[in-house]
């Protein structure tokens, strides 16, 4: 099995303990065909790793390492609020191929018409770095807030400025969830951060980059299946399954 692109297993090695201390953090089941997915593209190994998880406040937080193909790593992670706390979606995703890091995008995504106060300032406060190729979002990014970085880093001094940028867009989500307490299931705003998750799942799923790939290294059905129920599953309304 190749090697995964370094920064791939940094950002998980690096996220991944910072879970440890979540409040109530369980592990959510996942199908053992799903957890470790095995397989072979144009005589390459083809691995993806997946972790789900779920504590107090997010209903799902999910991170998936892959290498698929000749050269193709991703890491994805998706941290899904429970929509009675007022919180955004951190979500990223970086992809590197033959050429390095094409795509490395972090975001802290609106579940409201904009970002709390708080979580905006903390974002402006972050060090801005001068990438030489910043990138646009397509279409579909309107999901995105004003402050998401999406970047194709060119040298290893840009791709430590977005694990060091990431870590921080990270570390600001975590800091308001730890500090946040949830609204009623009843309450108009919990019901609006619901129908902006199910925007955010419904929008995600329109990037055909990701469909593209899952479905030459699987079938589209496969992959259908993939981004409609593990990547991007639309949240139960308010007051089934959480908020107190
Ligand atoms: C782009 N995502 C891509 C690309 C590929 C994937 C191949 C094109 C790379 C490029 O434009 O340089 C593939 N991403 C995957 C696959 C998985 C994955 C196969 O996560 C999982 C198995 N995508 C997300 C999340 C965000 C995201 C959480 O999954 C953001 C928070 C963003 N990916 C995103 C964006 C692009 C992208 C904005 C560029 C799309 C474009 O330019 O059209």
């Amino acid at each position: 099995m190749n090697s995964s692109h370094p920064l791939v297993g940094r950002i998980a090695q690096s996220l991944l303990p910072l879970w440890q201390q979540l409040p109530k953090l369980e592990t959510l089941p996942l199908d053992p065909d799903l957890k470790e997915v095995r397989g072979e593209l144009e005589g390459d190994n083809m691995a993806i790793s997946n972790q789900l998880l779920r504590c107090r406040g997010l209903r799902k937080i999910h991170l998936e390492t892959a290498h698929i193909g000749k050269n193709l790593d991703i890491l994805h992670c998706v941290m899904f609020p429970d929509p009675c706390f007022d919180l955004p979606l951190f979500g990223a995703d970086i992809v590197a191929g033959r050429g390095g890091i094409s795509a490395a995008i972090v975001d802290l995504s609106p579940t409201a018409p904009q970002l709390p106060r708080s979580i905006d300032e903390a974002l402006n406060k972050i060090e801005k770095h001068r990438y030489s190729q910043p990138r646009e979002v397509p279409p579909w990014g309107k999901i995105f807030s004003a402050q998401v970085l999406f970047v194709r880093p060119t040298n290893s001094i840009e791709e430590e400025w977005f694990l060091k940028d990431l870590l921080a867009f990270h570390q600001i989500f975590l800091n308001h969830l730890i500090l946040s307490e949830p609204d009623a299931a009843n309450h108009p705003d919990s019901q609006m951060r619901y129908e902006a998750q199910l925007n955010y799942c419904e929008q995600q799923r329109r990037n055909d980059k990701t469909r593209r790939v899952l479905e030459a290294a699987f079938n589209p059905q496969w992959a259908d299946d993939y981004i409609q129920n593990l990547l991007f599953d639309d949240p139960q309304p308010p007051g089934v399954l959480y908020c107190a």
